[in-house]
Protein backbone atom coordinates (compact mmCIF):
# COMPACT_ATOMS: atom_id res chain seq x y z
CA UNK A 1 0.00 0.00 0.00
CA UNK A 2 1.30 3.09 -0.62
CA UNK A 3 2.01 5.88 2.01
CA UNK A 4 -0.52 7.76 1.02
CA UNK A 5 -3.58 5.23 1.05
CA UNK A 6 -1.78 4.14 4.61
CA UNK A 7 -3.36 7.81 5.37
CA UNK A 8 -6.59 8.17 4.54
CA UNK A 9 -6.42 4.56 5.35
CA UNK A 10 -5.40 5.71 9.12
CA UNK A 11 -7.84 8.38 9.07
CA UNK A 12 -10.76 5.99 7.98
CA UNK A 13 -9.81 3.73 10.97
CA UNK A 14 -10.26 6.59 13.84
CA UNK A 15 -13.10 8.11 12.41
CA UNK A 16 -14.58 4.64 12.29
CA UNK A 17 -13.57 3.84 15.59
CA UNK A 18 -11.58 0.27 14.25
CA UNK A 19 -8.81 -0.80 16.57
CA UNK A 20 -8.24 -3.59 14.48
CA UNK A 21 -7.64 -1.72 11.29
CA UNK A 22 -5.41 1.28 13.39
CA UNK A 23 -3.15 -1.66 14.36
CA UNK A 24 -3.35 -3.13 10.80
CA UNK A 25 -2.15 -0.12 9.39
CA UNK A 26 0.45 0.72 12.22
CA UNK A 27 2.00 -2.96 11.39
CA UNK A 28 1.93 -1.82 7.75
CA UNK A 29 3.67 0.94 8.52
CA UNK A 30 6.12 -1.00 10.69
CA UNK A 31 6.97 -4.09 8.63
CA UNK A 32 7.44 -1.49 5.54
CA UNK A 33 9.82 1.02 7.28
CA UNK A 34 7.85 4.08 6.46
CA UNK A 35 8.63 6.22 8.94
CA UNK A 36 5.61 7.14 11.44
CA UNK A 37 5.36 10.52 12.00
CA UNK A 38 3.54 11.06 8.72
CA UNK A 39 1.29 8.37 9.23
CA UNK A 40 0.65 9.78 12.77
CA UNK A 41 0.00 13.62 11.89
CA UNK A 42 -1.40 13.45 8.67
CA UNK A 43 -3.56 9.94 9.34
CA UNK A 44 -4.43 9.31 12.81
CA UNK A 45 -4.38 12.45 14.45
CA UNK A 46 -6.28 14.23 11.71
CA UNK A 47 -8.71 11.21 12.12
CA UNK A 48 -8.99 11.94 15.83
CA UNK A 49 -9.64 15.66 14.58
CA UNK A 50 -12.37 14.46 12.24
CA UNK A 51 -14.18 12.80 15.56
CA UNK A 52 -13.64 16.17 17.18
CA UNK A 53 -15.77 17.85 14.79
CA UNK A 54 -18.56 15.06 14.34
CA UNK A 55 -18.82 15.08 18.29
CA UNK A 56 -19.09 18.55 18.44
CA UNK A 57 -22.00 18.31 15.57
CA UNK A 58 -23.14 15.80 17.64
CA UNK A 59 -23.04 13.41 14.87
CA UNK A 60 -21.07 11.29 17.04
CA UNK A 61 -21.99 10.34 20.84
CA UNK A 62 -19.51 9.72 23.65
CA UNK A 63 -18.85 5.93 23.47
CA UNK A 64 -18.10 6.49 19.66
CA UNK A 65 -15.69 8.85 20.70
CA UNK A 66 -14.04 6.32 23.07
CA UNK A 67 -13.53 3.51 20.71
CA UNK A 68 -12.20 6.14 18.45
CA UNK A 69 -9.50 7.12 21.27
CA UNK A 70 -8.84 3.66 21.81
CA UNK A 71 -7.69 3.13 18.16
CA UNK A 72 -5.78 6.29 18.36
CA UNK A 73 -4.32 4.98 21.42
CA UNK A 74 -3.20 1.50 20.25
CA UNK A 75 -1.63 3.04 16.58
CA UNK A 76 0.27 5.32 18.94
CA UNK A 77 1.52 2.99 21.09
CA UNK A 78 2.73 0.40 18.27
CA UNK A 79 4.31 3.37 16.55
CA UNK A 80 6.15 5.33 18.94
CA UNK A 81 8.95 2.99 19.49
CA UNK A 82 9.42 2.61 15.83
CA UNK A 83 9.96 6.88 15.04
CA UNK A 84 13.65 7.03 14.37
CA UNK A 85 15.40 8.35 16.97
CA UNK A 86 18.67 9.33 15.53
CA UNK A 87 18.76 12.63 17.14
CA UNK A 88 17.59 11.20 20.44
CA UNK A 89 20.88 11.66 21.76
CA UNK A 90 21.57 15.61 21.38
CA UNK A 91 19.05 15.95 24.41
CA UNK A 92 18.37 19.39 23.34
CA UNK A 93 16.78 20.50 26.32
CA UNK A 94 14.45 18.94 29.13
CA UNK A 95 10.55 19.26 29.12
CA UNK A 96 8.42 18.20 31.77
CA UNK A 97 4.89 17.90 30.20
CA UNK A 98 1.22 16.73 31.22
CA UNK A 99 -2.48 17.73 31.29
CA UNK A 100 -3.43 19.70 34.08
CA UNK A 101 -5.81 18.59 36.85
CA UNK A 102 -9.40 17.55 36.57
CA UNK A 103 -8.82 16.89 32.95
CA UNK A 104 -8.31 13.73 31.09
CA UNK A 105 -7.99 14.31 27.80
CA UNK A 106 -4.94 13.01 26.51
CA UNK A 107 -3.98 12.05 23.12
CA UNK A 108 -2.46 15.82 21.63
CA UNK A 109 -0.41 15.78 24.33
CA UNK A 110 1.01 12.54 24.05
CA UNK A 111 1.66 13.12 20.20
CA UNK A 112 3.50 16.48 21.27
CA UNK A 113 5.51 14.42 24.16
CA UNK A 114 6.17 12.19 21.76
CA UNK A 115 7.68 14.22 18.84
CA UNK A 116 9.69 15.97 21.52
CA UNK A 117 11.46 13.26 21.88
CA UNK A 118 11.94 12.46 18.51
CA UNK A 119 13.10 15.62 18.11
CA UNK A 120 16.09 15.71 20.58
CA UNK A 121 14.10 16.37 24.34
CA UNK A 122 14.41 14.64 26.84
CA UNK A 123 10.64 14.30 28.17
CA UNK A 124 9.28 13.51 31.34
CA UNK A 125 5.30 13.01 30.65
CA UNK A 126 3.77 12.80 33.89
CA UNK A 127 0.25 11.65 32.26
CA UNK A 128 -3.27 13.27 32.52
CA UNK A 129 -5.41 14.63 35.27
CA UNK A 130 -1.52 16.17 37.10
CA UNK A 131 -1.88 18.46 40.08
CA UNK A 132 0.43 21.58 39.87
CA UNK A 133 2.47 20.25 42.77
CA UNK A 134 3.19 17.33 40.78
CA UNK A 135 4.59 19.37 37.96
CA UNK A 136 6.49 21.87 40.28
CA UNK A 137 8.15 18.59 42.15
CA UNK A 138 9.30 17.07 38.70
CA UNK A 139 10.25 20.53 36.83
CA UNK A 140 12.63 21.02 40.35
CA UNK A 141 13.78 16.61 40.37
CA UNK A 142 14.91 17.01 36.37
CA UNK A 143 15.68 20.74 36.43
CA UNK A 144 13.36 20.82 33.63
CA UNK A 145 14.05 23.76 30.77
CA UNK A 146 10.53 23.38 29.66
CA UNK A 147 7.43 22.72 31.40
CA UNK A 148 4.44 22.60 28.82
CA UNK A 149 0.95 21.95 29.99
CA UNK A 150 -2.37 20.71 27.98
CA UNK A 151 -5.44 21.96 28.54
CA UNK A 152 -9.02 20.82 26.21
CA UNK A 153 -11.60 22.18 28.44
CA UNK A 154 -12.24 25.62 29.40
CA UNK A 155 -13.19 24.45 32.42
CA UNK A 156 -9.68 23.19 33.40
CA UNK A 157 -7.81 25.95 31.54
CA UNK A 158 -7.02 27.72 34.61
CA UNK A 159 -4.85 25.02 35.43
CA UNK A 160 -2.06 26.49 33.13
CA UNK A 161 -2.62 29.60 35.08
CA UNK A 162 -2.75 28.36 38.63
CA UNK A 163 0.77 26.62 36.99
CA UNK A 164 1.76 30.06 35.96
CA UNK A 165 1.65 31.13 39.62
CA UNK A 166 2.82 28.12 41.37
CA UNK A 167 5.95 28.12 39.21
CA UNK A 168 6.82 32.21 40.73
CA UNK A 169 5.75 30.96 44.15
CA UNK A 170 8.69 28.03 43.93
CA UNK A 171 11.08 30.54 42.71
CA UNK A 172 11.42 28.89 39.60
CA UNK A 173 9.60 30.48 36.90
CA UNK A 174 13.08 32.44 35.51
CA UNK A 175 14.36 28.95 34.71
CA UNK A 176 11.82 27.38 32.55
CA UNK A 177 10.17 28.42 29.60
CA UNK A 178 6.15 27.85 30.19
CA UNK A 179 4.11 26.36 27.30
CA UNK A 180 0.85 25.83 27.14
CA UNK A 181 -1.67 24.17 24.18
CA UNK A 182 -5.10 21.60 23.93
CA UNK A 183 -8.29 22.31 21.93
CA UNK A 184 -9.34 24.96 24.19
CA UNK A 185 -6.38 27.25 24.68
CA UNK A 186 -5.61 30.73 22.30
CA UNK A 187 -2.58 32.61 22.08
CA UNK A 188 -4.78 35.25 23.85
CA UNK A 189 -4.78 32.94 26.50
CA UNK A 190 -1.49 32.00 26.69
CA UNK A 191 -0.45 36.06 26.88
CA UNK A 192 -3.21 36.53 29.43
CA UNK A 193 -1.82 34.30 31.54
CA UNK A 194 1.93 34.98 31.07
CA UNK A 195 3.02 32.11 29.39
CA UNK A 196 6.07 31.81 27.22
CA UNK A 197 4.74 30.00 24.45
CA UNK A 198 1.68 28.57 22.80
CA UNK A 199 1.05 26.37 20.13
CA UNK A 200 -2.08 24.91 17.92
CA UNK A 201 -0.54 22.55 16.64
CA UNK A 202 2.43 19.32 17.44
CA UNK A 203 4.75 20.65 14.73
CA UNK A 204 4.46 24.10 16.14
CA UNK A 205 5.17 23.19 19.49
CA UNK A 206 8.18 20.95 18.57
CA UNK A 207 9.50 24.70 16.75
CA UNK A 208 8.91 26.51 19.66
CA UNK A 209 10.63 24.57 22.08
CA UNK A 210 13.75 24.80 19.53
CA UNK A 211 12.80 28.24 20.02
CA UNK A 212 13.38 28.30 23.60
CA UNK A 213 16.46 26.70 23.52
CA UNK A 214 18.07 28.77 21.27
CA UNK A 215 17.16 31.98 23.00
CA UNK A 216 18.31 30.49 26.46
CA UNK A 217 21.95 29.93 24.82
CA UNK A 218 24.59 32.44 25.66
C1 LIG B 1 -11.35 12.36 22.43
C2 LIG B 1 -12.19 13.25 23.34
C3 LIG B 1 -12.53 12.73 24.58
C4 LIG B 1 -12.03 11.37 25.10
C5 LIG B 1 -10.60 11.57 25.65
C6 LIG B 1 -9.72 10.35 25.49
C7 LIG B 1 -8.28 10.65 25.77
N1 LIG B 1 -7.58 9.66 26.27
O1 LIG B 1 -7.77 11.74 25.54
C8 LIG B 1 -13.09 11.07 26.19
C9 LIG B 1 -14.23 10.34 25.55
C10 LIG B 1 -12.60 10.29 27.41
C11 LIG B 1 -13.57 12.48 26.54
C12 LIG B 1 -14.16 12.81 27.75
C13 LIG B 1 -14.72 14.07 28.01
N2 LIG B 1 -14.83 15.11 27.15
CO1 LIG B 1 -13.89 15.17 25.46
N3 LIG B 1 -13.31 15.35 23.71
C14 LIG B 1 -12.61 14.55 22.93
C15 LIG B 1 -12.49 15.19 21.52
C16 LIG B 1 -13.60 14.61 20.66
C17 LIG B 1 -11.18 15.05 20.78
C18 LIG B 1 -9.92 15.46 21.55
C19 LIG B 1 -8.72 14.94 20.81
O2 LIG B 1 -8.15 13.92 21.19
N4 LIG B 1 -8.35 15.60 19.69
C20 LIG B 1 -7.28 15.15 18.79
C21 LIG B 1 -5.93 15.66 19.27
C22 LIG B 1 -4.84 15.18 18.27
O3 LIG B 1 -5.98 17.06 19.25
P1 LIG B 1 -5.70 17.97 20.54
O4 LIG B 1 -5.96 17.23 21.78
O5 LIG B 1 -6.35 19.28 20.36
O6 LIG B 1 -4.10 18.18 20.50
C23 LIG B 1 -3.43 18.91 19.51
C24 LIG B 1 -3.27 20.40 19.83
O7 LIG B 1 -4.29 20.92 20.65
C25 LIG B 1 -1.91 20.51 20.44
N5 LIG B 1 -1.72 20.30 21.88
C26 LIG B 1 -2.37 19.47 22.72
N6 LIG B 1 -1.83 19.53 23.94
C27 LIG B 1 -0.81 20.39 23.89
C28 LIG B 1 0.07 20.84 24.88
C29 LIG B 1 1.03 21.77 24.55
C30 LIG B 1 1.97 22.23 25.60
C31 LIG B 1 1.10 22.30 23.24
C32 LIG B 1 2.10 23.33 22.92
C33 LIG B 1 0.22 21.85 22.25
C34 LIG B 1 -0.73 20.91 22.58
O8 LIG B 1 -1.17 19.53 19.74
C35 LIG B 1 -2.00 18.38 19.52
C36 LIG B 1 -1.57 17.68 18.26
O9 LIG B 1 -1.59 18.52 17.14
C37 LIG B 1 -12.75 16.71 21.89
C38 LIG B 1 -13.26 17.58 20.73
C39 LIG B 1 -12.27 18.58 20.24
N7 LIG B 1 -12.68 19.31 19.25
O10 LIG B 1 -11.18 18.73 20.75
C40 LIG B 1 -13.74 16.57 23.05
C41 LIG B 1 -13.83 17.71 24.09
C42 LIG B 1 -12.45 18.25 24.45
N8 LIG B 1 -14.41 17.01 25.24
C43 LIG B 1 -15.26 17.73 25.89
C44 LIG B 1 -15.96 17.29 27.05
C45 LIG B 1 -17.00 18.25 27.61
C46 LIG B 1 -15.68 16.05 27.66
C47 LIG B 1 -16.36 15.47 28.90
C48 LIG B 1 -16.67 16.43 30.05
C49 LIG B 1 -17.63 14.77 28.39
C50 LIG B 1 -18.58 14.20 29.41
N9 LIG B 1 -19.76 14.76 29.38
O11 LIG B 1 -18.21 13.32 30.18
C51 LIG B 1 -15.33 14.40 29.33
C52 LIG B 1 -14.26 15.06 30.21
C53 LIG B 1 -13.60 14.20 31.17
C54 LIG B 1 -12.46 14.95 31.85
N10 LIG B 1 -12.58 15.19 33.13
O12 LIG B 1 -11.49 15.33 31.22
C55 LIG B 1 -15.45 19.10 25.25
C56 LIG B 1 -14.81 20.24 26.04
C57 LIG B 1 -15.70 21.47 26.00
C58 LIG B 1 -15.05 22.65 26.59
N11 LIG B 1 -14.79 23.63 25.75
O13 LIG B 1 -14.76 22.72 27.74
C59 LIG B 1 -14.88 18.87 23.81
C60 LIG B 1 -14.27 20.13 23.17
C61 LIG B 1 -16.06 18.34 22.95
C62 LIG B 1 -17.16 19.35 22.72
N12 LIG B 1 -17.20 20.01 21.60
O14 LIG B 1 -18.00 19.53 23.56
N13 LIG B 1 -13.34 13.34 25.52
Amino acid sequence: MSTENLISEAIRSIVDGDEDAATKIANTVIAEGINPIGVINDGFAQGMIKVGDLFAREEYSLPEVLLSADAMQKAIDLLAPHIPGEELEKKLGTVVIGTVLGDIHDIGKRIVATMLEVYGFEVHDLGRDVPIERFIEKTKEVNADIVAASALMTTTMVGQKELEEALQEAGIREKVKLMVGGAAVTQDWADQIGADGYAEEVTEAVEKAREFMSLSLP
